[in-house]
């Protein structure tokens, strides 16, 4: 039924399977075959997200979420790229392969959860994983068009018997809201409240996809406490997802979307097209943008969850995760100002979700707006153990129960638009900001983002988070030459992961000397 149609080899990478979705028939099958082997490997639900995120509506793809809601373990990823690429005469052998390798028991009914965005090859698509999932006496349970973190957050659900929240779109709704109007409830925090530079009222560019779907859920239950203004609507199948707008847009620009009215110094924000990632911005009143990105989020995130673990009194360790492309200075803010310890990881969301669960409350993002918070049992115990101590003054317990109920806005299987973009909201509102106080936490240094295109990107590799070439041989030396001449210079290169070039970075302390800096290391690569 589904014939393999591609010569050339797939891999399942950083962002699982993304390609023109006319490829995808045959990979969408074989994944669902292999979510059905995963489920029974683990004896738990598994999930098929069907979506290209940021990229254009010709393409689509596909990721597996595994037993906590989190991405498919490393050492499977292996075994997703060989399931698509191996010839249809060979399926059979491979099956056979991976049952002996796992000892899976092929006897267990699983069920598998099956998602898509908005795209218009994604309900074919998601038939033929379907196909998949029967073919091997799976039971595919089909979540129709839904956010990748609702996804996730559904697997979560099934995988605890509900202890992390009921498994449908009712159910999360009800979480992220319930939790929301309870940490906004307090009409002193109220922007009317006069104090406050606070304003409840937020433009949300959809980017035409899922995000834009879903926020109208939130609109009608947040009332008054939150006016969410959406923009980018436009229907499926119009070319218009990502197009001009979105998180993705905005970040690699740094420009306003499409479609969202320019009004001066008013808080706007943009998610992409499957909703996991978001970023804030504003225009001010002599045009300039302002772009609040993930690394900002991460900041704001953080320093909140430190003030009111210091009201609590209960000492948690609480840290933060960065890849490379974070900005200096926010990195700076942090270990210095905040005292928030700060670790690196290579790009890609599955590392730092990994190293954050190494701290008792892990905050990570990357600068692109893909980030959440990770919160061990033991915090959430002893949170909850503090709520109904009566030793405890009454500021201590307060600040431990907020502090729960965050943990109920934030979505911790994966980086989640929405639910940031609540506990966002939450934060500003509690601190009495509006976009231009976060701001002015602290000032970016200027950096520049550049693709190089060679002959072979794997030439070069790396260590230390991405940050030092290891080859070819004298590259590294050559850029730490160049940034030597450069005051508060950083730059690194490295390969890309989803695509076929290399990606410079640099950073120094004015624009023309981060430009300079992009530039003389691209030379170097090239
Ligand atoms: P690559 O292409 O490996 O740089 C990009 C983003 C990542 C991550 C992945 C997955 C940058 C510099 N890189 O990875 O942050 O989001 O795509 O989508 O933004
Ligand atoms: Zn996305």
């Amino acid at each position: 039924m589904h014939p393999k149609t591609e010569k050339a080899d797939i891999q399942y990478g950083t962002a699982g399977f993304r390609t023109k979705a006319n490829k995808l028939g045959y990979v969408m099958y074989r994944m669902g075959l292999l979510a059905v082997l995963r489920a029974r490997y683990k004896n738990a639900t598994i999930g098929v997200m069907i979506t290209a995120s940021h990229n254009p509506e010709a393409d689509n793809g596909v990721k597996l979420v595994d037993p906590h809601g989190e991405m498919l373990e490393q050492s499977w990823e292996a075994w997703a790229t060989k399931f698509a690429n191996v010839g249809d005469d060979q399926l059979e052998s491979i099956i056979a392969e991976i049952i002996k390798e796992y000892n899976i028991p092929m006897t267990e009914r699983v069920h598998i959860c099956i998602g898509k965005d908005t795209r218009p090859s994604s309900p074919s698509l998601s038939k033929s994983v379907m196909d998949g999932v029967l073919a091997l006496a799976g039971k595919p349970i089909d979540f129709g068009i839904v956010s990748t973190p609702q996804l996730h957050y559904f697997v979560a659900c099934k995988n605890t018997k509900h202890a992390y929240g009921i498994p449908t779109e009712e159910g999360y709704y009800h979480k992220l809201v319930g939790a929301f109007l309870k940490l906004n409830a307090d009409q002193r925090l109220n922007s009317s409240a006069g104090n406050s530079n606070y304003r409840n009222r937020l433009l949300y560019d959809g980017a035409n996809g899922v995000g834009a779907k879903k926020i109208k859920q939130f609109q009608e239950r947040l009332g008054e406490t939150l006016k969410i203004e959406l923009y980018n609507d436009e229907g499926i199948g119009t070319g218009k997802l990502n197009y001009l707008c979105g998180a993705d847009f905005v970040k690699s620009n740094q420009k306003f979307p499409n479609g969202v009215p320019l009004q001066h110094n008013v808080r706007c924000c943009s998610v992409d097209g499957d909703a996991d990632r978001i970023v804030y911005y504003f225009i001010d009143e002599d045009d300039k943008f302002h772009l609040l990105d993930g690394d900002r989020i991460a900041t704001l995130i953080a320093a909140y969850l430190k003030e009111l673990l210091e009201e609590t009194g209960i000492d948690l360790n609480l840290g933060l995760i960065q890849t490379a492309y974070a900005n200096g200075a926010s990195t700076e803010y942090i270990t210095q100002k905040l005292k928030v310890p700060v670790a690196c990881v290579s790009t890609g969301v599955k590392h730092l979700h990994h190293k954050a669960l190494e701290y008792e409350i892990g905050v990570y993002f990357e600068a692109n707006g893909h980030g959440t918070v990770v919160f061990q049992k033991t915090a959430k115990d002893k949170l909850k153990r503090a709520t109904g101590d009566s030793s405890l003054t009454d500021a201590q317990r307060n600040a431990a129960e907020r502090l729960l109920n965050l943990i109920d806005v934030i979505n911790e299987t994966v980086g989640d638009a929405i639910s940031d973009m609540l506990l966002v909201e939450t934060i500003l509102r509690a601190k009495g900001w509006d976009v231009q106080d976060w701001e002015a936490a602290y000032t970016d240094l200027p950096n520049r983002l550049m693709k190089v295109t060679i002959a072979n990107r794997n030439v070069i590799t790396t260590t230390n988070a991405e940050t030092i070439c290891v080859t070819p041989p004298g590259l590294q030396d050559e850029i730490n030459a160049l940034i030597s001449k450069f005051k508060k210079g950083r730059s690194f290169v490295r390969p890309s992961g989803t695509e076929d070039i290399v990606r410079v970075y640099a950073e120094a302390a004015t624009r023309e000397e981060a430009d300079t800096l992009a530039v003389e290391v691209s030379r170097k690569v090239y």
